[in-house]
């Protein structure tokens, strides 16, 4: 964890699942070792969505559930569908994820942790969380899964992609927790009332955000200004989770929207694998 202004220093998120021993990226192996059939899917590279038209792209991604049956044409998702029980320790238990989420869904330790910082800084029984761009749960079901008592407001402006988070959170068993809502969260946010934190998750741009050196958050395809705004009136702690490689100026400025003017950078690591950044503003920037 590191604040602005000073001090700064880091707090490491070691997963509690340490990664096996290294393994070399190909063949990708399963984390599932005794699963010799997904061996043979990851390393299947015959064939691909390259082909196809960004209107087409643009649709799978959007509409097409990715699992054991059709993993094989996406070897793009190889090195994703090789954690899925990172991402969901039920994966098995028929956790379903269309094609975006593969690569945006928070994995399941991370989004735990994330969810007792708010623990942490709320002692009533009852929290109350929004998640404004709740995709297939990850974080969600965490948020929900600290106590029967949390209730969470879930949106998302995919409405498929919101019933599969409802169907995951039913193996979870926390659906009755959260109140599903389909829309554009920047649309939406004047009709909802106060929470205690607002978790925001927005998309990126696809998994190509590695490719900068530095993440501006400029480069989101959402307005992340007018959504900072309306998290910050509606909660008085923010969960902006962004980019590993962010710009920390932009982090930082985000300051002005709060009373507290700090900021508490959180770096989140799969054993050395720097995997994720969380910023944590107002109350929780305190916590
Ligand atoms: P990653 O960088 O694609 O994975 O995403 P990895 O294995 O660290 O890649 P590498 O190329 O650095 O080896 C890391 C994590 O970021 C994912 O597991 C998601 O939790 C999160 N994430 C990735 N994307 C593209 C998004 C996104 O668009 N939105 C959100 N909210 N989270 C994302
Ligand atoms: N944290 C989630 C992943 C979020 S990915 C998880 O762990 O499952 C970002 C999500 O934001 C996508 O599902 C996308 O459909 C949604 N989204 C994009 N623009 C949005 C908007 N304006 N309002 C609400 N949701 C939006």
């Amino acid at each position: 964890t590191f604040y602005f202004p000073a001090p700064t220093y880091f707090r490491k998120l070691v997963s509690k699942n340490p990664s096996k021993p290294k393994r070399k990226r190909k063949p990708v192996v399963s984390s599932d070792d005794d699963d010799d059939e997904d061996e043979e899917n990851e390393t299947d590279s015959s064939s691909s969505s390259d082909h196809l038209t960004p209107a087409q792209k643009e649709y799978i991604k959007n509409n097409t559930i990715v699992d054991h049956s059709n993993i094989r044409k996406f070897p793009e998702l190889n090195k994703y569908w090789a954690q899925r029980n990172r991402y969901f320790s039920k994966y098995n238990q028929g956790i379903k994820l269309d094609y975006e989420m593969w690569f945006s869904v928070t994995p399941e330790c991370i989004a735990k942790h994330v969810a007792q910082q708010c623990g942490r800084a709320y002692f009533q029984d009852q929290i109350h969380i929004i998640d404004a761009f709740c995709g297939a749960g990850g974080n969600a079901i965490q948020f929900a899964a600290l106590s029967d008592k949390v209730r969470v407001t879930a949106i998302d402006i995919n409405n498929e992609r919101l019933e599969t988070a409802r169907h995951n959170a039913r193996i979870y068993n926390v659906e009755k927790q959260i109140t599903f809502i389909c829309g554009n969260f920047m649309e939406i946010a004047p009709t909802l009332r106060k929470h205690d934190v607002c978790f925001l998750s927005p998309p990126w741009g696809g998994p190509e955000y590695t490719k900068r050196d530095v993440y501006k958050f400029t480069y989101m395809p959402i307005d992340y200004k007018k959504m900072i705004l309306w998290a910050s009136k509606l909660s008085s702690s923010v969960i902006h989770f962004v980019p590993k490689n962010s710009d920390a100026g932009d982090c930082l400025e985000l300051c002005r929207y709060f009373d507290v003017k700090k900021v508490r950078m959180e770096k989140q690591y799969f054993g050395r694998k720097f995997k994720t950044l969380s910023c944590y503003y107002g109350k929780l920037a305190n916590v």
